[in-house]
């Protein structure tokens, strides 16, 4: 039997009156148990809910029509894998739209932190009643295939509203924009979140240029967190064969490796559930967690990116066990 995901482009039609973006790939519905043991409280820190439309519409600025992804999906995914909370991140279908996002973290009985996408202009009252639904960061996302660019200055403002919150930002960028977003990364003075390790281009060295001038943003400051999340989506390798997912997303390893080992108690992981925009497979999230162990070898690191991590900037007051 196999344990690699096949794609689906079919049997899950997007409602109301959305039609996905053609040749969009479904997320997997069939995810085998990770083989890894993850430790009690595990966080899956990146993942996003879409929907359903019919209930919570995609925006009309948005640059692709997902196939419905919900909360009640999201939490049995939750369940299966063997996490016990979810930091679900506003994903761009939605635009400045967070009701999709609220709805999940109110029925997630304490269990989801969300991270909001905001408008400069945006009320105190909005912020606190975001931060009341358990909101505790907001994204800025750069790459130009999602989003239209916002002025700087809009996001100062937005910082500036967050900020006495103690809010972060989570950003999202590609490894060849890095330079000309640098001064923009260096004013921010609340904490930052980076998605997906500055999406690196995996063909280059890991000890190259491009992924030093990343790593020396996060030796700038010590409240720069990285996700050392995606292998499927920054891997230049392809899908996994049938017979070898261990092999798989090989290239993202020294990565993510030199990450967890420099900055252990800033690292963050996450499934990136229902993998939006993935055009050549659709990965069994069984398997991403099973390539946790090779990223976070020992217990000891698993435990900081799986738990220690996400709880001191999610949920940094005592919870009950
Ligand atoms: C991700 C990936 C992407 C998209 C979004 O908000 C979004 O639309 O997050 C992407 O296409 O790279 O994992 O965050």
């Amino acid at each position: 039997m196999t344990r690699s995901a096949t794609p689906t482009t079919t049997g899950r039609p997007v409602t109301g009156p959305f039609e996905k973006t053609p040749g969009w790939l479904d997320w997997y519905d069939g995810p085998s148990r990770p083989r890894l043991d993850l430790p009690a409280g595990a966080v899956d820190a990146h993942c996003h809910v879409f929907g359903p439309g019919a209930q919570f519409p995609y925006a009309d600025e948005r640059k692709y029509t997902p196939c419905d992804a919900s909360k009640e999906q999201l939490f049995a995914l939750r369940d299966r894998l063997g996490f016990a909370r979810n930091v679900i991140v506003q994903a761009t279908c939605h635009g400045a739209d967070n009701r999709a996002l609220v709805d999940a973290l109110e029925a997630s009985a304490g269990l989801a932190r969300g991270v909001a996408t905001l408008r400069a202009g945006v009320t105190d009252a909005e912020v606190s009643r975001l931060h009341e639904a358990g909101v505790r960061g907001v994204r800025f996302n750069f790459v130009k295939r999602l989003v239209d660019a916002a002025p700087r200055q809009d996001l100062l403002d937005v910082v500036e509203r967050i900020a006495p919150y103690g809010w972060h930002v989570v950003v999202y960028f590609e490894a060849a924009d890095l330079a000309e977003l640098r001064d923009l990364f260096d004013s921010i003075p609340v904490p930052l979140v980076i998605d997906h390790m500055g999406r690196p281009d995996v063909t280059q060295d890991a000890d190259g240029p491009e992924f030093e001038a990343f790593l020396d943003l996060m030796r700038s400051r010590p409240d720069i967190w990285c996700k050392v999340t995606c292998p499927e989506r920054l891997s230049a390798g392809g899908p996994p064969a049938l017979d070898g997912e261990r092999a798989a997303y090989r290239d993202v390893v020294p990565f993510a490796r030199r990450v967890v080992a420099e900055f252990g108690d800033r690292v963050l992981w996450g499934t990136d559930w229902p993998h939006p925009n993935l055009t050549d497979h659709m990965p069994d999230d069984g398997l991403l967690v099973d390539f946790i162990e090779q990223i976070a070898p020992t217990p000891e690191a698993r435990q900081r990116l799986l738990v220690e991590n996400p709880m001191r900037l999610y949920w940094p007051d005592p919870q009950p066990t």
